[in-house]
């Protein structure tokens, strides 16, 4: 983003919001060739699936250095191909509820929400939701003790580990309730990206 950093796309930062209904357009010199991608930097805008593929091609003249490895011709009109038509693969984690609703979760819940639904390969993916009956089935005797010590029965329907009994792992008084009090926080949304 040389020299163009008002086109990095950070609302309140690099640029104002584009509010529904307006658009934007993204006006930068490439002074790097490759793949990348492209995603949203407001609030939660990337978890509910705003980002895609980014593809900025090398100069025409640019030599590229496929006869050095290529071990003939044939070979190395395949990788100028590949080069010029790769075939992009975006993978990406899905949450079936939307961005705000995770955090309102995050904030009832007072633990960051680490559950994801689906994995998606280029915006497509499975859903593959198992009964609580075969979560279920599917404790091991370790976990099944660790259960039975906290007076439950169960996973969670995510096979995760009942929140009760991490507070209750968490405290060396003994104590669950007292590990597990609210603490005042201060709770904001943070995206990884590159
Ligand atoms: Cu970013």
């Amino acid at each position: 983003m040389l020299n163009t950093p008002w086109s990095d796309g950070v609302p309140g930062i690099t640029q104002l919001h584009i509010e529904p209904g307006e658009s934007f357009t993204y006006k930068w010199t490439a002074t790097q060739y490759g793949s990348y991608w492209y995603h949203a930097h407001e609030a939660g805008q990337l978890d509910d699936g705003l980002y895609g593929h980014l593809l900025i091609h090398p100069r025409q003249s640019l030599e590229t250095p496929f006869s050095l490895i290529a071990s003939d011709a044939a070979e190395e009109r395949a990788m100028a191909k590949a080069a010029k038509d790769p075939i992009p693969l975006l993978l990406g984690d899905w949450r079936h509820i939307v961005s705000e609703e995770a955090i309102d979760i995050t904030m009832a819940a007072n633990t960051e929400l680490s559950c994801y639904d689906s994995i998606l390969v280029n915006g497509k993916g499975k859903v593959n939701c198992w009964s609580a009956e075969k979560t279920a089935s599917l404790v091991t005797p370790e976990q099944r003790q660790i259960l039975t010590q906290a007076n439950l029965t169960d996973l969670t329907g995510k096979r995760y580990v009942p929140t009760a009994i991490m507070c209750h792992n968490m405290t060396s008084t003994d104590n669950p309730a007292a590990a597990c009090r609210p603490r005042s926080s201060l709770t904001f949304s943070a995206t990884p990206a590159r």
